[in-house]
Parts: structure tokens; sequence; C-alpha cells
């Protein structure tokens, strides 16, 4: 257990974490926490699978998912498909403030983001434009088909790869490629000195995913959960898998129950485990006494999970394992 504040953050995101921490320091709130501490993320583009310029998706777009929970009033604000704008969270937050919606999608969310006065901008770079030419170039690896038809017509992408496969005649399992290289996003849970409890997250999801994919960052429950009477929770990984579990909501039900953090991320890995053996993710959570944990799954070549502590016993954030 760590005394309050809190600050728990998915992945070695060193400048999150501080950033996080300085801004309940300066007075601002746990949501305030979270939204600044994610949004550094977005800015230092963190392992480039956070913000702007990383994981093209097949068309060579990057698009932002992100989410943020009050869990004082229950109330959440989320954007997926997020287009040509780079503060994700930052939007996210305003569609809880502004709006009596939870969730917002597309060049809509995009529109909304105008009009709260975020600039609308292009999100590709020289590192996303050269990650796409080169899949586009090399591989057009399907990392996200499954059982398709091919198409002759099309020379690229899902058909081309499914086409050769097909004709190996091994074409009926998906190739996916989700990994610790391409797939990290911010997960981060913040408990005020006084036990309020935000949580959120940010991502630009997985590269070369088909166009209009979400992921289960912006799913309130999935990618994370906040609730003032219990603690919160983050997931990071395999999206497309994790968001069938609601792997945060399911963390935060366990610590409920009394159970202790890090036996609440296991159960949930676990049952997570039964049908997805191999998946690539982790969670953490953390409840309002400021008992916290993290689990991962262990599959090869991702066995340690790398997290984010800071409260007051620290004088730095400090990097878990
Ligand atoms: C997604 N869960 O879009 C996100 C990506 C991620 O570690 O967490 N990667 O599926």
């Amino acid at each position: 257990a760590a005394p309050l504040p809190l600050v728990l953050n998915t992945w070695a995101f060193r400048g999150a974490a501080e950033t996080a921490w300085r801004t309940l320091q300066s007075g601002g709130s746990e949501l305030d926490a979270v939204e600044t501490g994610c949004g550094q993320c977005e800015i230092e583009q963190c392992d480039g699978s956070v913000g702007f310029g990383g994981s093209p998706d097949e068309h060579g777009e990057t698009t932002l998912d992100a989410m943020i929970m009050d869990g004082n009033t229950m109330e959440v604000g989320s954007v997926a498909d997020l287009r040509h704008v780079k503060n994700a969270i930052g939007v996210a937050r305003k569609v809880m403030q502004h709006t009596k919606h939870t969730l917002l999608v597309g060049e809509s969310a995009s529109l909304f983001a105008v009009s709260m006065g975020f600039p609308y901008e292009d999100l590709t770079t020289q590192n996303s434009l050269s990650i796409y030419l080169k899949w586009l170039n090399q591989s057009c690896q399907p990392n996200y088909w499954k059982n398709v038809i091919p198409d002759p017509s099309k020379s690229c992408g899902p058909y081309k790869r499914a086409k050769e496969l097909n004709n190996r005649k091994e074409w009926s399992i998906s190739q996916r490629k989700m990994n610790i290289h391409n797939h990290d996003t911010i997960g981060m849970i913040v408990i005020g000195e006084t036990g309020n409890v935000a949580a959120g997250t940010s991502t630009n999801g997985a590269t070369h995913k088909i166009q209009g994919r979400v992921g289960d960052s912006p799913i309130a429950g999935a990618g994370a959960y906040a609730d003032s009477t219990v603690g919160g929770a983050a997931a990071t990984g395999d999206g497309d898998i994790m968001m069938r579990f609601l792997p945060s909501y399911q963390a935060v039900e366990y610590m409920r129950m009394g159970i202790d953090p890090t036996i609440a991320c296991q159960k949930v890995i676990s049952r997570i485990q039964k049908y997805a053996s191999e998946f690539f993710g982790a969670v953490i959570c953390a409840n309002t006494t400021g008992s916290y944990g993290a689990a991962c799954n262990k599959i090869p070549g991702f066995r340690q999970f790398h997290f984010m502590v800071y409260s007051p016993l620290l004088s730095q954030p400090s990097e878990q394992v």
C-alpha cells in the first residue's frame, strides 16, 4: 500500500507520471492529473503508440482512441477513431464536460473537437509514413483479417496476401501481429488524497488496423474504470480480445469484493487466458487505501510488464515490473 495521493500508469512512461503528479501538487483535480498525464504521452508520442505519428491504419492514417472517467460521478467522456486532432484525451474530457454523451467517433468527433477549439491538423509524420510505406511495399501482411475471400482486382492489403495464402491453402488462421513492439497504450489511475478516483487512457491503437477499428481503450470498463467507492483500473494490450472481457471493470469489481489489487489483476488476466491463451496484455489497478497491483499474460517475448507508480513516499516516479 502507498499513502495517497497515488498515480499509477501503464508502461515506463515516466513523463506522464511526473506530469500527473505535478498537476496534483499544484492543486489540480484527479481528472486534471489524468488529462495532463495522458496528454503528456500524446505530446511525447510515447513509444510511438500514443498520440500522432504512430500506428498507421491500412490506409496510412493515424487515428486516436481515448477516454476519461470520473469515479465520483461515474461520468465518462471518450473518443474513438478520432482523426486530425492530437489531444485525444483533452477532447474526451470535453465530451464528458460539455455533452450528455459518453462516446463520439470518427470525423464527427473531430468536428466536435474543432468546435471546442482544438486544432485540426495532419497526424501523419515521416515516421508513420515510413511504417506505412514499408508495409505497403514489402509485405502488405493483413494483420487483422481472417477468412476473407480474395479479390484478385485488389493488388495490395488483405486481398493480395489472402490470395497468396489461399494458394498455399493456409488461409484460415488470422495473421495477427500484435506484440509488445507495436502496441502500448497509456492507461492511468489517479487517487487523490481524499480518495477521489479518476482513470483514463490514450492510444493510437493497432498498427495496420482495418479502417474504422476501435480498440478497448476508449470503452469504459475495458480500457479503464474508476469508482471512488472502490478504486480504479486500466488495461493495455490486444484490445480486440481484451475488450470482450471488460478487464478494468472486472478488476474494480474484484476489489469491491475485498480482493487484493494484485490478485484482482491476476484473476482478470487468467479469465481471458481461458479463451485466448496467447493474448498480449496487462492490467493495473489500485484501491482507495493506496494498495495497487498489476498482472500480465506471460507469453513468449512478453514476460515482463513495466508500470509507473508515484506516491508521497517516492521522490520521483518509480518503475516497477
Ligand atoms: C488497442 N489496447 O488499441 C490498445 C493498444 C494497447 O498496448 O494497449 N497496446 O488495442
